[in-house]
């Protein structure tokens, strides 16, 4: 069989997979080989990855995929900002933590005591996250983990060395972390230098479509691939990868990637480092070719899976989307908005009671039934998006004439309808399974079966199945959806 097909390993928050791509003119096909969950961990000093487990679920994977054969190539994307610690040996220096670990509480200020935080600005690019990794390097100064580690791996990073035995950085990701020059393209030395941050730590960075070595033969062997396979670096954040497979066909689009987060914004040549951006929370990360993924960070559908989780663990019912969404659909518009980004929101734990007392907090009736919070989980993220998007169109100096959703919140009708009725723009919703397809779109390119992001883009556009939403027109329902905007303020800023 010929060997076309290449293997999209996508870890998640929640969950992890291994997807097949095939590519060819015209053909751009995705099937699922393995799912798994990814379930954090508490120990007694913190929330934590279980990465073993996530290891052996992508070896899982990938030996299901090697059962059809003709695998060409592996290429791994998950989350941005957390990192595992090696030491002199190579071993891995305990489990990594997880970014929702409250232990950057604090920490942002010692690194702004060294470089002010308008400085770290113009140099990184990133919006304010607690948990970038810049901070959470910061809250382990001077533990003993830290002092024993070689080398630092992002976590897409980690699953490629434990695939082949490389090191690197790729840089999509790399430019999550608060070390990396938005500018440059590189590590930030001087940043490294003035926070005490050993820059031996950090390894060499490779660009999407670089090898990134061959599978090491115990690996080979347990999988059942070929000793030739390639492993491709790929835009490894997993948000670089969505907006490769954006099915835009023309210029003037915003992206919203929502999952777990909602990312909001524009692709740009170039980052946008002023003020005004730092002050609307702005983040300017990598994608692939140069590009600027210019966005803001939105809790996202955290929100509601939260609240899902809360519920089921309660044995309340129902629990299922769609029946949730049903109870929404039902309840009463705009009865009560939260500001999905307000930190409370960002731990786990009890969501609904979160969102009932921020309602409170802010003088509203708080929403009792499912339904009603549901409802004002989705109605608040439709209006965060518009105010996102508005904002980046705004900061940029950008038309926006349409919004394409990609990623599992795709498969939200009321989040893609109300988005449109909130942004006033029509939404393209799809594919669900954006992240997947940038990542084999990418291993696909070094092959040689794939051209530069515009026909890329093309070739999702007319291949995977999409969905229109047009913003409601008439003027009551527009009315509604501005009165609703002028309420809701976005939260202050972090001290
Ligand atoms: C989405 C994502 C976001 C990043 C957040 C934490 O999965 O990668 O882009 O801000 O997770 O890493």
């Amino acid at each position: 069989r010929p060997r076309d097909v290449f293997a999209a390993v996508d870890l998640g928050a929640t969950s992890g997979r291994v997807m097949l791509g095939r590519v060819g003119p015209g053909i751009l096909d995705l099937t699922e080989a393995h799912r798994f969950p990814n379930t954090p961990v508490r120990l007694p000093d913190g929330l934590r990855w279980d990465v073993l487990g996530l290891h052996r679920g992508v070896l899982e994977g990938l030996r299901a995929a090697a059962r059809g054969g003709g695998v060409a190539s592996v290429g791994v994307d998950t989350w941005g900002v957390d990192y595992a610690l090696l030491d002199a040996d190579g071993a891995l220096l305990g489990a990594p933590y997880h970014y929702r670990d409250p232990r950057t509480e604090g920490a942002a200020a010692a690194v702004w005591a060294r470089v002010g935080q308008a400085e770290l600005y113009r140099v990184t690019g990133l919006q304010h996250l607690p948990f970038n990794t810049v901070f959470q390097l910061a809250a382990a100064a001077g533990s003993a983990q830290l002092a024993a580690a070689r080398i630092l791996l992002l976590m897409p990073d980690l699953m490629v060395h434990w695939l082949t035995g490389t090191v690197g950085a790729e840089e999509t990701n790399a430019s999550t972390t608060g070390l990396f020059d938005a500018r440059a393209g590189t590590w930030s030395e001087e940043l490294l230098g003035r926070l005490g941050v050993d820059p031996g730590l950090l390894p060499p960075l490779r660009a999407p479509g670089d090898p990134a070595g061959e599978l090491l033969p115990h690996i080979a062997e347990f999988t059942g691939l070929d000793a030739r396979t390639r492993v491709t670096t790929v835009a490894s954040h997993d948000t670089a990868s969505a907006v490769v497979a954006v099915p835009a066909t023309g210029p003037d689009f915003a992206f919203l990637s929502c999952g777990t987060w909602s990312l909001a914004g524009l692709e740009l040549d170039a980052p946008v480092l002023t003020e005004q951006s730092r002050d609307a929370d702005f983040t300017n990360e990598r994608g692939v070719d140069g590009t600027i993924r210019f966005l803001r960070n939105i809790m996202g559908l955290w929100l509601l899976e939260e609240c899902r989780r809360t519920w089921e663990s309660r044995g309340q019912e129902p629990v299922g989307l769609p029946e949730l969404l049903a109870l929404a659909a039902r309840a009463e518009p705009f009865a009560a908005l939260v500001d999905p980004d307000a930190p409370e929101f960002l731990a786990p734990g009890d969501m609904p009671e979160r969102i009932r007392a921020s309602c409170r907090g802010s003088g509203q009736r708080a929403p009792e039934s499912p339904g009603a919070v549901v409802r004002c989980v989705l109605e608040s993220l439709a209006l965060a998006h518009r105010r996102a998007l508005r904002q980046a169109a705004e900061l940029a100096g950008r038309e926006i004439t349409r919004v394409h959703l990609v990623g599992g919140g795709a498969r939200n009708e009321l989040l893609c309808q109300w988005t449109a009725d909130a942004t006033g723009l029509p939404v393209v919703a799809g594919p669900v399974e954006a992240t997947a397809l940038g990542n084999v779109l990418v291993q696909a390119r070094a092959a040689g079966l794939a051209g530069d992001l515009p026909s890329m883009r093309r070739l999702v556009s007319a291949t995977q199945p999409l969905r229109h939403y047009e913003p409601r027109k008439d003027p009551a329902g527009r009315a509604a959806w501005d009165a609703a905007a002028a309420r809701t303020e976005p939260s202050p800023r972090n001290p």
